[in-house]
């Protein structure tokens, strides 16, 4: 098990309080800014594995950032403070995403980030969670996270702690059934303290979600399975802040986060040979200096 980083969890801490105490504007310059630091080290873990999920961590990256740089109560110093928010990245295929804002956030150090996928790294291709501190349970298999994550809100019901459960779910990854159940689960126990967060990017692995299986209305969906349903820009951090105001309805929140898989890298944008595509040297230099500007 990875352990903290302390200068970088003090640093996390000086964040959530700039995005906590600041105004409006502080708070949206603190997220634009982690957001870049994510995505260029996103680009910088798969360059040197040469593995990876690019496009799809990329287009998750500012729906994670939102999250943890203001929104999830969570402390990376001691990731099992049995008060903490849970968060769950359903999409685990995504973990690059995740391993680099937890790190960023002092859950561990910078410098094992470049071990991502290397043989005996803490840091596999899908989130451990006995390996890797701020990873709440394994993800990987499409359609797990979510009725995880229905349980654990159920869970803080039942034992009366005031927590907050978040789940991010690929849009492709909605084609899985247990998904479905999952969300009838949780509209009829009425969880309010669960958001699931749907990376609605419009690509899955080889192919156009639409052309797969047609996932729209996916707001009225979640509206008829007892969720209240919010639809926003994935890339605005504004907007995702508002989308994660608890809810005042009595029902779980489903934050339909409209994206662009590959976001902030033109050339990687909305092309679905992205999705797991590893770029040469020349693509990486043309990404650092994009995402750069
Ligand atoms: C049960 C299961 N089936 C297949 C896969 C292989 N797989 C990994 S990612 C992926 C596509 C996921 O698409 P989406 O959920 O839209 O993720 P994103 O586009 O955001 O990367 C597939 C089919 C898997 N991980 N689990």
């Amino acid at each position: 098990m990875l352990t903290a980083d302390p200068a970088a969890a003090a640093r996390y801490r000086d964040l959530r309080k700039a995005t906590r105490d600041g105004g409006a504007d502080e708070t949206l310059e603190v997220l634009r800014a982690m957001s870049t630091d994510i995505r260029l080290r996103i680009v910088t873990m798969i360059d040197r594995s040469q593995l990876g999920h690019i496009g799809g961590d990329l287009s998750v990256t500012d729906i994670l950032v939102t999250l943890f740089g203001a929104v999830l109560d969570v402390d990376p110093e001691h990731p099992h403070d049995p008060g903490r928010d849970r968060f769950i990245l359903s999409k685990g295929h995504c973990a690059a995403a995740l391993y680099s804002t937890l790190s960023h956030c002092g859950y561990f150090p910078d410098a094992e980030l470049d071990t991502f996928m290397a043989p005996l790294s803490a840091l596999n291709g899908h989130p451990n969670r006995r390996k890797v501190p701020g990873v709440e349970t394994n993800t990987g298999p499409l359609g797990h996270g979510f009725p995880v994550a229905v349980g654990t809100a159920l869970a803080a019901r039942l034992r009366g702690e005031n927590r907050r459960t978040v789940v991010v779910l690929g849009d492709g990854e909605m084609q899985e059934g247990s998904n479905w159940e999952a969300a009838m689960t949780a509209g009829h126990y009425g969880l309010t303290s669960l958001t699931a967060v749907v990376d609605r990017n419009r690509l899955q692995q080889g192919a156009r979600t639409e052309d797969t299986k047609t996932l729209e209305p996916l707001a009225d969906k979640w509206t008829a399975f007892g969720w209240e349903a919010r639809r926003v820009d994935g890339h605005d951090h504004a907007q995702l802040l508002a989308a994660f105001a608890p809810s005042a309805t009595g029902r779980p929140v489903a934050v339909i986060a409209d994206t662009v898989k590959g976001k902030g890298v033109s050339f990687m944008e909305d092309r679905v040979e992205w999705h797991h595509k590893v770029p040469d040297q020349q693509q990486v230099h043309a990404a650092i200096e994009e995402l750069s500007r």
